[in-house]
């Protein structure tokens, strides 16, 4: 039987009951963001120089503890490289924290309250990356329900600095992502009242409204960028909303005046009535999206880069599905051959439609260097590579099957891989902690897996894996085939 363990990502993001000072060195009086969504305090993981972002939330601030754990779930599955990465979650007593990937560039609203407004190629290079997250998560059934610039933040200070999506605090599922499938896609209408002023759209002020509430908030998002003025304004909130309510704006502006014919074009197709509205899959597809585009150079995807992911062995993949989820953007960039901003660049010109996951024909498109027994042998290099077993490779998946090995051998990350699996940490693994890990939900898998998989790494058969053997494993099964 074709048997394969399925891999989540989420599985990774694990929640651990008790202290994060166990984990981290963590400074509460440090704190980098507040806003709406509590404060964010820096943090380092113990043992390394791994900086990351903690949102602190007090338990006592929970109203609405159902809405919370709503929000979690969601940040769990998502999986994109514009929106910020939740690497795990802490409880304790009085607080849950979720730590996230570390920004340090600040909010766009920063950079447009210093720059005034953006020139056409900058807006573009921004814009693409906001409507690219949003893409994704339309795709994948949820809604964001409050985009502004504030929660927007650059990873790092550099102007070129790519842009994460932040604050799901009040984004929500209208959708069932696989009951929709069945059922041809029942659409929820929302009703919650939710947004900020400049950006919200009239019909969530009416309270019937559905995704494309986040089209209209990017819409104006694009205008400002554009033009450094909102399209409705006012003296005050009432005011401001009072201009929503009409939805009446002009492109007629002299800030607008250097503005090109089809930027104004895209947005009137998204600042206008929701039946007439874009959908985001249309806004990508928009002439401006695409002639801003600087030409920047081709890159191109290796076989043999995806072949070694497919020769691994299962644990091995285990492993690296697990360390792509934990990797972290700065401390890579500056190593190796192909740093992650070049893996991301890459990932985002394979994907096509620009859904923010791959297709066996859009990988087909972009692999160079197949013989024609590799093109024929492609189905089931992917197939390997999609572990978690939904047909297409997402970012975590493709970050996995294509890591460097001088990436993935780095002392730290196996160790933090191999803790992982040490659920009692008595520094061995066993058959029992695999099933424990991965022998989640859909993975109905019989004894014999789990007892191949610890038999390929248990070199001195004792029927644990250590970490040792663990390393050696890692080491050895990359270049097969
Ligand atoms: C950072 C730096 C920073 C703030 C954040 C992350 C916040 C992130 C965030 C907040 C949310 C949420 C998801 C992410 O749902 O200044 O690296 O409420």
């Amino acid at each position: 039987m074709n048997q394969d363990v399925f891999l989540k990502k989420q599985w990774f993001i694990m929640s651990h009951e008790g202290k994060i000072e166990q984990y981290y060195d963590i400074n509460l009086k440090k704190v980098i963001g507040s806003g709406t969504y509590g404060s964010v305090v820096k943090a380092t993981l113990k043992g390394t120089k791994n900086q990351r972002a903690v949102k602190v939330i007090p338990k006592s601030k929970v109203k609405n503890p159902d809405r919370f754990k709503k929000e979690i779930d969601i940040l769990r599955q998502l999986d994109h490289p514009n929106i910020i990465k939740l690497y795990e979650t802490f409880e304790d007593q009085r607080n849950v924290y979720l730590v996230m990937e570390l920004c340090e560039g600040g909010e766009l609203f920063d950079r447009i309250m210093d720059k005034g407004c953006f020139s056409e190629a900058e807006a573009h290079e921004i814009f693409l990356q906001i409507m690219q997250a949003l893409n994704y998560c339309h795709t994948n059934g949820i809604c964001h329900r409050d985009l502004k610039p504030e929660n927007f933040l650059f990873l790092t200070k550099a102007e070129d600095s790519p842009i994460k999506v932040i604050d799901f605090g009040l984004s929500t599922l209208f959708e069932d992502p696989i009951s929709a499938k069945q059922a041809g896609n029942q659409k929820v209408t929302m009703k919650t009242k939710a947004g900020t002023p400049y950006y919200i759209s009239p019909e969530v002020l009416k309270g019937s409204y559905d995704e494309s509430c986040d089209i209209w908030s990017a819409g104006v998002i694009l205008y400002i960028l554009l033009s450094g003025v909102p399209p409705f304004y006012g003296d005050s909130d009432p005011e401001i909303l009072d201009a929503v309510q009409k939805g009446e704006y002009t492109l007629e502006i002299p800030e607008m005046k250097a503005v090109t014919e089809s930027a104004k074009d895209l947005i009137s197709h998204m600042i206008t009535t929701p039946e007439k509205r874009y959908k985001a899959s249309q806004v990508i597809q928009h002439k401006w999206m695409k002639d801003g585009s600087k030409q920047t150079k081709q890159l191109k995807l290796n076989f043999g880069q995806l072949k070694n992911f497919t020769g691994s062995n299962k644990l091995k993949k285990v492993a690296l599905t697990f360390i792509a989820s934990q990797l972290n953007e700065q401390e890579i960039t500056d190593l190796g051959k192909q740093s992650l901003n070049t893996k991301k660049r890459l990932f985002k010109q394979l994907d096509k439609n620009g859904d923010g996951v791959l297709t066996i024909e859009e990988l087909r498109e972009g692999l160079t260097g197949m013989s024609d027994s590799q093109a024929k042998d492609l189905a089931n290099v992917i197939k390997s590579i999609d572990t978690d077993g939904n047909g297409t490779i997402n970012y975590t998946e493709f970050l996995a099957a294509t890591m460097e090995k001088s990436l993935y051998m780095k002392e730290e990350k196996l160790y933090q891989a191999f803790k992982m699996l040490d659920l009692d940490g008595s520094g061995k693994i066993d058959k029992h902690e695999l099933q424990t890990v991965l022998g989640k939900s859909d993975n109905i898998i019989d004894e014999k897996y789990w007892d191949d998989m610890v038999r390929e790494a248990d070199k001195n058969g004792d029927g644990e894996i250590d970490y040792n053997e663990f390393i050696e494993m890692m080491d050895k099964f990359s270049l097969l085939n």
